[in-house]
């Protein structure tokens, strides 16, 4: 039986953007010059957001940080693309694209001082809250997707993740749900080429892992995640294919981590000085502002009236921070049981107590 090639693959580089910001006009996505500026607004607020968390961090006034420094094209170009009736799914370093659905900045800050109300996503808002558990979220984002489908709703989910949940259980359970029953969802990979300490060769030798969405029997691209462009083409395409019927997709964005993995870690007992060099020369922000600037988009006026409003919002976010008012120690007893058990009822009751409060209600 003579032998015969069933299947053969491949996965398209996407790259409208180059590291000087000169522009390949045949791939430059649909956007008007007011949504170019808009795009890098989200981008350098996105920037100094991470700033100051980690310097909140090293005041002692945030709990810890996972950095998105070098990673805001990513963030902000997919998350441009959706509208505001699809949802969202992030993984936790993903700041830029919460800011682009309009999440207030301060609840950011809030989760990451340690403060359950950062995780309390409006009424009506369609995105979910940071999820630390690597990868969890994407089985449940393929849920959601394929609930909107048996509902009929016309609507996508994004999903993002690490190179890291890559390797996880969740991350293909998921990505064959949504494969083989074509829901709605589009998978955003931040290839940041780390995982904590591991690096992207250590974590697959798969050549890329965009090419994994093909087992699974749906396209995956990888772009150039620090062009912001070819994101939010790659974005806007995955998400119309879904909204379409038509399945998922992986967008795979190659991109990097140009800070530690968290406050809490040294990067430089494990990478060279020199990658992290060769890395801040290809970094998004600049990339694009120089592409403003030749295309007459942008100029010195708009760039420092840009980060002073920059920075304001910020110091706004960090004032209502720190003037939240405290949370009510008795909501550790809440949220959790329709009806509280017994033994809870009489804790929350003593805890009450003991703090000079009435008898509480759950
Ligand atoms: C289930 C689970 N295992 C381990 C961890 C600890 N942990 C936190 S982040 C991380 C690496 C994640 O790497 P990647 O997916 O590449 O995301 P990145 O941090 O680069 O954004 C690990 C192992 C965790 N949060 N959850
Ligand atoms: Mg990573």
């Amino acid at each position: 039986m003579p032998k015969k090639l069933i299947e053969t693959f491949s996965v398209e580089w996407l790259q409208v953007l180059d590291e000087d910001g000169n522009c390949d006009e045949g791939l430059r996505p649909s956007l008007d010059n007011k949504q170019v500026r808009e795009i890098y607004e989200w981008m350098v607020l996105t920037r100094t957001f991470d700033d100051k968390a980690f310097k909140l961090q090293r005041e002692g006034r945030l709990g810890t940080y996972a950095a998105a420094l070098g990673q805001e094209a990513a963030q902000v170009g997919s998350a441009y693309a959706l509208r505001s009736t699809d949802w969202m799914f992030t993984a936790f370093r993903e700041p830029g694209a919460y800011l682009v659905r309009g999440l207030p900045m301060r609840m950011i800050y809030q989760y990451w001082a340690g403060d359950e109300r950062g995780s309390q996503i409006p009424e009506g808002e369609n995105d979910f809250p940071i999820c630390i558990p690597v990868a969890t979220q994407i089985p449940i984002a393929a849920g959601a997707a394929m609930a909107a489908k048996y509902k009929g709703d016309a609507v996508a989910v994004m999903a993002f993740m690490g190179d890291g949940a890559t390797s996880k259980g969740d991350f293909h359970e998921g990505l064959n749900f949504a494969g083989a029953f074509a829901a709605p969802v589009v998978f955003v990979c931040q290839n940041n080429q780390w995982a904590i300490s591991v690096p992207l060769k250590r974590q697959t030798a798969a050549k890329t892992l965009a090419q994994k969405a093909i087992a699974y029997g749906f396209p995956g691209v990888q772009v150039d995640g620090n062009d912001v462009f070819a994101v939010y083409r790659a974005a806007q395409e995955a998400l119309e294919r879904a909204r379409a019927g038509m399945g998922p997709t992986l967008v795979e964005c190659l991109t990097y981590r140009l800070g530690d993995h968290t406050t809490a870690d040294d990067a430089s007992r494990y990478r060279s000085r020199e990658e992290v060099e060769q890395w801040k020369r290809k970094e998004p922000i600049d990339r694009l502002r120089k592409y403003m600037e030749k295309s007459g988009l942008w100029d010195d006026s708009r760039e420092q009236a840009l980060r002073a409003a920059a920075k304001e919002k910020v110091e706004s976010a960090v004032h209502e921070l720190e003037s939240f008012p405290a949370p009510d120690p008795l909501d550790i007893f809440r949220f959790t049981y329709q009806n509280l058990p017994v033994e809870l009822r009489e804790q929350m009751a003593g805890f009450s107590k003991a703090n000079g409060g009435g008898d509480p209600r759950d």
